[in-house]
């Protein structure tokens, strides 16, 4: 018996996201093979495939699959090809992304064209009520924006990503509590966040294919196989098992790091190596939680014990460290050459978070092939 309250969570998910963002502006192509790009630069052809609509899907054309493919694959007929216009995508995400907010309870983005939704208390813990509310999402994001979404219902996000999978575009799929079992059972492996290409192989060697073998499988052959951590979470991931709660990464959280330095110093370098240090461990603190940021600040606590910060707002979110450094070095740099006092501790912080599984991702898909 469990005494915690049932919940209800909703993954939204934007279809064929940039495709369909260009289909909105120009409506003239829908019905024809749209197929969005990441020109590299080294050659016309090169580079790799974004996302397509459903119409260039049908002819075989896949996200991350190199530019020159998708066009032997639609050769003779009138395609389509786009470059990533990031911007304007971001401005069509923000903008749903502010109606979907208003139909939650608690709202967290997930990458640029997914959403979870905590709807419990809206739809009075109602699995009934929740498709209609998905239904009505649907009808009036359709009819105001024009722009369709798949959404999968279930009693917590790991549930709710895959339901969403299960059926595209402008999909819908509840899973209730008592049909968590029957619906994941049949399922590859790999449907798991974190069952990668390498995972499924090992598990395939231990005649685990579906979530269903997984979920029957031995945890204590699965810990010595995975190590703790990850043999446990697959265990529960198999058996629909998962508290992690929605949570809004919101503008307003931060993570900061102080140190104090060995001595005064007004010495750039010197500066930095401790403020690398504080990087170190706000990377592995951001890495943990998979946030990237977008604002990064500075702390100077100088000789006379007064208080000094910059920040600066980047272009992109990230998670890159290296990226981090660079805004930090910049930061201080700018602030020496503003005060003359001696420096002695110094602070880094980050926030404007984002939650970045799918762009992480998406990167290391198209620097994996
Ligand atoms: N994307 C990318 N490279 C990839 C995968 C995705 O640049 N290898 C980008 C383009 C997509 C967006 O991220 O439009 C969202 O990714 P999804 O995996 O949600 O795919 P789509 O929204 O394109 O299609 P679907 O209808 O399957 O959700
Ligand atoms: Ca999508
Ligand atoms: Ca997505």
């Amino acid at each position: 018996m469990t005494f915690l309250q049932p919940r209800i969570v909703m993954l939204v998910d934007f279809d064929y996201f940039f495709a369909q963002c260009e289909e909105l502006r120009n409506p003239t192509l829908k019905g024809k093979p749209v197929v969005v790009g990441m020109y590299s630069g080294r050659t016309e052809e090169s580079g790799a495939v974004s996302t397509a609509n459903y119409v260039a899907r049908k002819y075989g054309v896949k996200s991350g699959m190199p530019l020159f493919l998708a066009k032997r694959k639609l050769e003779g007929v009138e395609a389509v090809f786009l470059p990533v216009d990031y911007e304007y995508y971001q401005q069509v995400s923000d903008r749903l992304m502010q109606v979907f907010r208003g139909y939650a309870d608690v709202f967290e983005q997930v990458g640029i064209d997914e959403a979870y939704l905590d709807v419990t208390a809206k739809v009075h813990g109602s699995f009934g009520e929740a498709k209609e509310l998905a239904e009505m999402m649907q009808a009036e994001v359709k009819s105001q924006v024009g722009v369709t979404f798949s959404v999968g219902v279930g009693p917590n996000k790991l549930v709710a990503k895959i339901a969403c999978d299960a059926q595209k575009p402008d999909g819908l799929t509840v899973v209730r509590v008592e049909e968590v079992e029957v619906f994941l059972q049949s399922l590859p492996v790999d449907r798991l966040l974190g069952v990668g290409r390498k995972t499924s192989k090992t598990m395939d060697t231990l005649g685990i294919k579906t979530i269903g073998d997984l979920a029957g499988f031995s945890v204590q052959r699965l810990v010595k196989v995975f190590g703790r951590t990850l043999g446990v979470y697959f265990h529960n991931a198999a058996n629909g098992v998962d508290d992690e709660p929605v949570q809004e990464a919101g503008e307003a959280e931060s993570m900061s790091r102080i140190g104090t330095l060995k001595e005064n110093s007004r010495d750039l370098e010197f500066i930095l190596r401790k403020a690398d240090e504080l990087i170190g461990e706000i990377h592995a603190d951001l890495a943990q939680k998979r946030l990237s940021f977008r604002q990064v600040g500075i702390v100077a606590i100088l000789s006379d014990l007064t208080v000094r910060s910059r920040s600066k707002t980047l272009e992109q979110p990230t998670t890159d460290p290296e990226t981090l450094k660079r805004a930090v070095r910049e930061l201080f740099e700018k602030f020496l050459s503003d005060s003359d006092l001696e420096v002695r501790r110094v602070g880094v912080k980050v926030s404007g978070f984002v939650k970045e599984e799918t762009a992480q991702k998406q990167l290391t898909s198209y620097f994996g092939n």
